[in-house]
């Protein structure tokens, strides 16, 4: 008889082990994909700047859209000159394949007090950062975005949140320096078939959003910017969506599955 509780005990340890080997790797494997629900919200003054739909991914960290001092390649200026991203998103995956990419409030400006959402299933093992780039309109060439790809890590390997909002102030608005300031020329209060180029470089401006004061919006509000460096114009949020939670399941289906073979054994 102590031979056979000998061996039963070994087989009930074996199992045990083949069962904690399931889960370790089961849950590695499934902590690291997750849904994430990204909200894009104009914070700005009423009246003021909206923003183009946001073009937005997660990906390695490699795909770098600008350079501030640089002068802005097709991928941005898609972004900043009209905010259709029509560049930014196949350069965005042609360098990362891996990425995962959307557009969150497509298909109308996100107006002052306006808030979008758009969910995604990430491999934060793959993809841990995020990037994004959004016009601000009115303007000839204006738009936020991360100059540095690896600046937003989200996520960790075993795919917890590291950052939940991204928040955004006028003084960090972009000037593509690809597209001279004119009103008459301006996206959302111009005619942007009269644009100019500007042959600058990448740099910080929200001031000259000012030029545009006085005129009339395409969503028909007559603009006023009233924006200082430190006003906040823009959140992007990051929330983990709930899902069942089969790791529990599982463990549970392997426990009474030990039951069963404890009770097997033991009527042996
Ligand atoms: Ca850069
Ligand atoms: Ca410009």
């Amino acid at each position: 008889m102590a031979v056979h509780r000998d061996s039963t005990r070994r087989m009930l340890a074996s199992a045990g082990l083949a069962a904690a080997c399931v889960l370790g790797s089961w849950s590695a494997a499934q902590a690291a994909v997750v849904t994430v629900r990204v909200t894009a919200q104009n914070v700005a003054p009423a009246n003021g700047i909206a923003f183009a739909p946001l073009h937005v991914g997660f990906g390695n960290g490699s795909f770098d859209a600008f350079d501030i001092g640089s002068a802005a390649g097709a991928a941005i200026v898609s972004v900043a000159e009209g905010g259709s991203g029509s560049a930014w998103q196949p350069a965005f995956a042609a360098a990362e394949p891996q990425a995962v990419r959307g557009t969150v409030g497509a298909g109308a400006p996100i107006l002052a007090g306006v808030t979008r959402m758009l969910d995604f299933t990430v491999d934060t093992m793959a993809n841990p950062f995020f990037t994004f780039a959004s016009m601000v309109i009115p303007s000839n060439d204006h738009f936020i975005g991360n100059d540095n790809p690896q600046a937003y890590r989200i996520f960790d390997a075993a795919g917890n949140l590291l950052l939940s909002q991204i928040s955004q102030l006028a003084s960090q608005i972009w000037d593509a320096g690809s597209e001279a300031t004119d009103p008459l020329a301006a996206a959302f209060v111009g005619d942007n078939d009269l644009r100019s180029a500007q042959n600058g470089v990448v740099s910080f401006n929200f001031s000259e959003l000012s030029a545009y004061n006085g005129l009339t919006t395409g969503a028909g509000y007559v603009f006023n910017n009233n924006l200082q460096a430190g006003t906040e114009v823009f959140r992007i949020g990051f929330e983990l969506l709930a899902v069942p939670e089969p790791s529990g399941l599982l463990l549970a289906a392997l426990a009474l599955g030990l039951l069963a073979t404890t009770r097997r054994l033991g009527k042996v």
